[in-house]
């Protein structure tokens, strides 16, 4: 496997950290056993751990107003892959990708699958894009998609997602994530039930493509671009479509993307506990956005979510598992550091969430003892578990400290020399 930074910048940014990370891994480990937690059965884990990197948000992002490129932006899928190899290179938590096409359709599909097994990356969901009209397109989707009163619109968008599908199996994917902006944006703009219908029409030409062993993800989402009424506004909706397609469709949670105060980890436990919980984009946000880093706003509730997750897998066992996927805006850092960063976070509260004594809490809400119920859950989370993180990257040949360590790489600084900005290129920017 090709590692892009030096492994002996990795090794001596190790040995450095080597002390300080033995002594707090000792320390915490000393306070998990008295309370009956073996660290180094958390440590193993969190190696266990994956979430997939959007190949669109290694570029910078941006609002509608405006776009601040940085500097040695990736300009094509394969730099793309390049900045996802580092991310996983240096955390050992990202080893697959999530493609959006058409921004990267490769012209060379088998050529682009050598460069992902050449850095060690495999490929997650692939996402469409029926949410912009691209140059060659014959049908434009400024009043909808799948959804479109027209119908040639609606089979251009279907051609669409069943060529997703094509350059997916070729490139070892499992899925394909539906998105759509359709919606309205006046009262009587549409009919919101033959919306929905054309919608449902439309799904199934896409579910009848799917290879045996794919899934399809919808993906709900409350506004925007949509401001009136969006079509898969949410999770009621996505799960009565998947329902109505059949076993292979399942809901994709994207966390920014529900109204403020929304109990996500709620809708997390109602799709597990019915087998349609496809899987996560994780971000986080304030107000009605889906842009900002995960955890970087609300870490209780991303480990409140995972603490229903781990629920799930108790319950389900080995064949409950969603996919984990990142998806999150990069107007104001370096992509490379907020992925790097945001996957640890997600991995926080996964092993967070581990912590937690099912038998026990089970116990307490059985006899109504709400306040230590809640404590042990506040417990968890409380437990600051950077040095298990830090242990299982490590030992995996990742970086104690992947920030620090990409820093001084000076990837970021080569990046610019090779990669002079060029206009039009593929596909990051406002998402
Ligand atoms: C829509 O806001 C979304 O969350 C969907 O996942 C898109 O595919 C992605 O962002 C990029 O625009
Ligand atoms: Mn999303």
């Amino acid at each position: 496997m090709n590692k892009i930074i030096d492994t002996a910048l990795v090794a001596e940014h190790n040995a450095k950290q080597a002390a300080r990370l033995e002594a707090d891994y000792e320390a915490l480990g000393g306070m998990l056993a008295r309370r009956g937690v073996d660290i180094e059965a958390l440590t193993a884990q969190a190696q266990t751990f994956a979430v997939a990197v959007p190949s669109w948000g290694v570029g910078t992002g941006g609002t509608r107003f405006a776009r601040f490129p940085g500097r040695g932006e990736p300009r094509n899928v394969f730099e793309k892959m390049d900045d996802c190899a580092v991310i996983n290179q240096l955390t050992r938590a990202t080893p697959a990708v999530s493609l959006h096409f058409p921004w990267d359709k490769p012209t060379d599909v088998q050529e682009l699958r050598q460069a992902a097994d050449a850095l060690g990356l495999g490929f997650d969901a692939v996402n469409s894009n029926t949410f912009q009209d691209q140059a060659d397109q014959e049908h434009s989707y400024k009043f909808g998609s799948l959804t479109s009163a027209s119908a040639q619109t609606r089979a251009q968008a279907v051609a669409h997602n069943i060529e997703c599908i094509d350059l997916g199996r070729q490139l070892g994917s499992k899925a394909l994530t539906v998105w759509v902006g359709d919606g309205a944006n006046f009262p009587g703009q549409s009919n919101l039930r033959g919306a929905l219908e054309r919608y449902l029409e439309s799904m199934r030409q896409i579910y009848a493509a799917l290879p045996e062993d794919w899934n399809v993800f919808i993906e709900h989402k409350l506004f925007e671009p949509a401001f009136y009424a969006t079509t898969i506004a949410d999770w009621g909706t996505s799960f009565a479509c998947a329902t109505a397609l059949g076993p292979k469709a399942r809901c994709l949670v994207d966390l920014g993307h529900h109204a403020p105060n929304t109990n996500i980890e709620m809708i997390v436990a109602r799709l597990a506990q019915f087998g349609k919980l496809g899987g996560f984009h994780f971000n986080d946000s304030k107000y009605g956005d889906d842009d900002l880093d995960s955890g970087s706003i609300n870490p209780f509730q991303l480990f409140l979510v995972f603490n229903e997750l781990a629920d799930a897998a108790l319950r389900e066992g080995g064949a409950f598992k969603p996919a984990y996927m990142l998806d999150q805006s990069h107007n104001v850092t370096d992509p490379i550091e907020s992925l790097m960063n945001s996957a640890v976070e997600v991995q926080r509260s996964f092993v967070q969430a581990a912590m937690v004594d099912r038998a026990q809490l089970a116990e307490l809400q059985a006899q109504n003892d709400v306040l230590q119920a809640a404590q042990a859950l506040k417990q968890a989370f409380r437990t600051d578990v950077s040095p298990i993180l830090a242990m299982a990257r490590v030992r995996a040949g990742g970086a104690a400290d992947p920030v620090a360590c990409y820093r001084a790489s000076g990837y970021r600084d080569r990046a610019a020399s090779l990669r002079p900005a060029k206009a039009g290129a593929s596909g990051s920017g406002i998402v």
